[in-house]
């Protein structure tokens, strides 16, 4: 089919006949393409080319394997509020093998993937969901008897791409927490190579969606960062597009769930919040496709940083997130500016942290970024005894 313009595809057939298997209007999935296309930084032209993908393209065979996990890659996948994500997923690909979602057992199961191996051998995407144990000969998960070191090393070889799922597949995630008794390990580590990565604990299912749209689309997964991430999702800091961001940047911090700041919707930063060292989209595509405020921090809760590796299961929950680049989000508002300091706050801030001074109206932001509650308040007693006995002494 020739490369189209989206508004022209309204009235073809194809479009018409993907909608109604979706349960869509044809409008309606149009949108989805467009904002899909959106999604990936694709150039003009690229939505109606995903349109045409989706709607007549066959559907790449995909083998789930499924490791040291909770199962909840998979459950975030099927439990979008909107009952369109689940469905398309399952309507761009052909899930040929997947422990959780399939009905038969045992040896009916491990028949099922052998025969999607065999029937589409170098075609299929293997996708993988938890870690591995590689500890003790990796006796710590076995399937069908095979070890997972042995099982994916098997299904990968045959394999046209490895996308690993999840934080635990991506870097270990949470079952490779200190001690890491098990010796739970990434899919890139176990097989030697470098695989896409879509981390999260658990992964944004509007994220792999995207990528497997991608390569139905050009028969290539998207462009992704050193860690194997794909950069349409994962080349941001959350705090850069954080909705709370214009309180940190005024030094407006909730100090304990809720108080005051934390009823408010201040900045969970003193909670421990991860944002400023975690890259993901969480804060642009939001959850569940449920509306407003659905990712961890619309919902009052800090970023504990479940897509970033060293980071999320290792650093203490409520500790201080490092700060990193302080770039202000493109698209949300920023704080009033003061007159006379000729800098942000948020500039100002983030200049002080840097050459370690205070500057303008920074120097009180920056100066409470680094203490604990407990310090904050002992601060400010120490500063309203100093008042009272100056107001003594007039
Ligand atoms: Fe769970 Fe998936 Fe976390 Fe891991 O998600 S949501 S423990 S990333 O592998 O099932
Ligand atoms: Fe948002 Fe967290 Fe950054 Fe505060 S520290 S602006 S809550 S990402
Ligand atoms: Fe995880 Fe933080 Fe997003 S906890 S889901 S990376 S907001």
């Amino acid at each position: 089919m020739a490369m189209e313009n989206l508004i022209s595809l309204e009235m073809d057939a194809g479009i018409e006949a993907a909608a109604t298997r979706l349960s869509m209007s044809r409008r309606e999935l149009l949108q989805f393409c467009a904002a899909l296309a959106t999604t990936l930084g694709l150039p003009q032209g690229a939505d109606a080319a995903i349109a045409q993908a989706v709607a007549v393209k066959q559907r790449p065979s995909v083998i789930w394997l499924h490791f040291q996990e909770c199962t909840g890659c998979t459950e975030s996948l099927l439990r979008a509020e909107h009952p369109t994500l689940d469905k398309l997923i399952l309507d761009v690909i052909s899930l040929d093998y997947h422990e959780t979602l399939f009905a038969a057992a045992g040896h009916q199961v491990e028949a099922a993937r052998k025969q999607a191996m065999t029937q589409h051998k170098g075609k299929y995407i293997l996708v993988v969901e938890g870690a591995i144990p590689t500890k003790d000969g990796g006796i710590y998960c076995k399937i069908g008897g095979k070890t997972a070191i042995e099982l994916l090393k098997e299904c990968a070889a045959d394999a046209a791409a490895v996308i690993a799922i999840g934080s635990c597949a991506s870097w270990g995630g949470m079952p490779s927490t200190d001690p890491n008794p098990t010796g739970a390990s990434s899919v890139s580590q176990v097989l030697g190579k470098p695989v896409v990565t879509i981390p999260g604990c658990p992964p944004n299912p509007y994220n792999f969606l995207s990528t497997v749209v991608h390569f139905l689309t050009f028969g290539t997964l998207p462009a992704v960062d050193n860690l194997g991430r794909p950069k349409f999702a994962y080349s941001r800091l959350i705090h850069e597009n954080c909705e709370r961001r214009a309180h940190f940047d005024a030094g407006r911090f909730a100090m304990e769930f809720g108080d005051d700041g934390h009823r408010q919707g201040f900045c969970l930063y003193k909670l421990g919040c991860k944002g400023p060292e975690t890259y993901a989209n969480c804060s642009v595509i939001l959850f569940g496709d449920a509306g407003a405020g659905t990712w961890p921090v619309g919902c009052g809760h800090p970023c504990i940083g479940c897509t970033e590796q060293g980071v999320g299961f290792q650093k203490p929950i409520h500790s201080l997130a490092k700060l990193k680049n302080l770039e202000p989000g493109a698209f949300l508002p920023r704080i009033v500016e003061e007159k006379g300091v000729g800098a942000s706050l948020g500039a100002a801030a983030v200049l002080a942290a840097v050459v370690g001074v205070g500057v303008g109206a920074g120097a009180k932001l920056t100066k409470n970024l680094g203490l604990s509650h407990e310090a904050e308040e002992m601060e400010n007693a120490k500063k309203n005894s100093q008042t009272t006995s100056k107001s003594t002494e007039v």
